[in-house]
C-alpha cells in the first residue's frame, strides 16, 4: 500500500508512524495538496492528505479511517486499548489532539492562503482560543495520567498527541508557548526520539523504512 501526502501534515504523519508501530509495510509519496494539486488529483480527485492507495488500488482517505483499516490488517499489535475505561480515556485524548491539529491548520491556512487584507481577526481569535483550550486540556491530561511512550507501549492517543504538539511547535510556536505546556514538551521529546517518529520526520521529506 502507498501513503500519499506530506509529512508536514500531522494527519499524514500520524498514519506514517502508526503503520510502522503496527508492523505494516508501506511506500510513501510526499505530494503537496497545494503545489502538486493536479498530480494529487490524478490519484485522489478529492485531494485530501493523507490518501492511502490500498494494495488492490482502492483509495482511502481521512487519517482516522485509514488507521481503522490499518488496525484491521495488523495482527500482532493494537494502538487502541481494548477495555472501555482505557478506551474512553484514549478517545478523549485523541479527540483533543485532533481538534488541536484542526485548529492549528485553520490558522496556518488563514495566514498562508488568504491575502492579508482579507484576514478575519474574529475568526482567528476564535480558532486560537479553541487551539489553546485543546492543548491546555492535553497538558492537564498528561499531568493527571501520563501516556506510555515506548515503541511497544505507545497508543494512538500518544502518537496523535505527540504529532499534534510537534506540528504546532513547528508552525505556530508563538501562538502555543512551550513554556506553558511542560508535560507536552517532555512527552514530545521522548516520542520524537522513537525510531518510528524519526523515520517519518516532520517536513517535506519521505518516510524511510528503518530496514532500508
Ligand atoms: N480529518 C482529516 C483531515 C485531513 C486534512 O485536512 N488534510 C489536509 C492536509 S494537512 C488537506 O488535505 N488539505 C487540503 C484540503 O482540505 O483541501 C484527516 O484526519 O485525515
Amino acid at each position: 500500500m502507498k501513503l500519499i501526502g506530506m509529512l508536514d501534515s500531522p494527519y499524514v504523519r500520524r498514519v506514517a508512524i502508526s503503520l510502522q508501530l503496527l508492523g505494516l509495510r508501506f511506500e510513501h509519496q510526499s505530494l503537496s495538496v497545494f503545489r502538486a494539486f493536479p498530480q494529487f488529483q490524478q490519484i485522489n480527485p478529492v485531494v485530501k492528505a493523507p490518501t492511502l492507495v490500498c494494495d488492490d488500488g482502492e483509495i482511502l482517505m481521512d487519517s482516522t479511517l485509514i488507521l481503522e483499516y490499518a488496525q484491521a490488517l495488523a495482527s500482532s499489535r493494537t494502538l487502541m486499548p481494548a477495555e472501555p475505561p482505557e478506551l474512553q480515556h484514549d478517545l478523549r485524548v485523541i479527540g483533543l489532539a485532533l481538534a488541536a491539529c484542526e485548529k492549528a491548520i485553520q490558522i496556518v491556512y488563514e495566514r498562508s492562503l488568504r491575502p492579508p487584507e482579507k484576514l478575519h481577526e474574529p475568526w482567528l481569535e476564535r480558532v486560537t482560543g479553541q487551539l489553546l483550550a485543546a492543548f491546555g486540556a492535553l497538558e492537564e491530561e498528561l499531568f493527571k495520567r501520563p501516556l506510555a511512550v515506548t515503541s511497544a507501549t505507545i497508543t494512538q492517543a500518544g502518537v496523535t498527541t505527540a504529532v499534534a504538539w510537534h506540528f504546532a511547535q513547528q508552525e505556530l510556536p508563538e501562538v502555543v508557548p512551550a513554556a506553558n505546556h511542560p508535560h507536552l514538551v517532555a512527552f514530545s521529546v521522548r516520542a520524537e526520539a522513537l525510531p518510528q517518529f524519526s523515520a517519518a520526520p516532520y517536513g517535506d521529506g519521505i518516510y524511510r523504512p528503518r530496514d532500508g
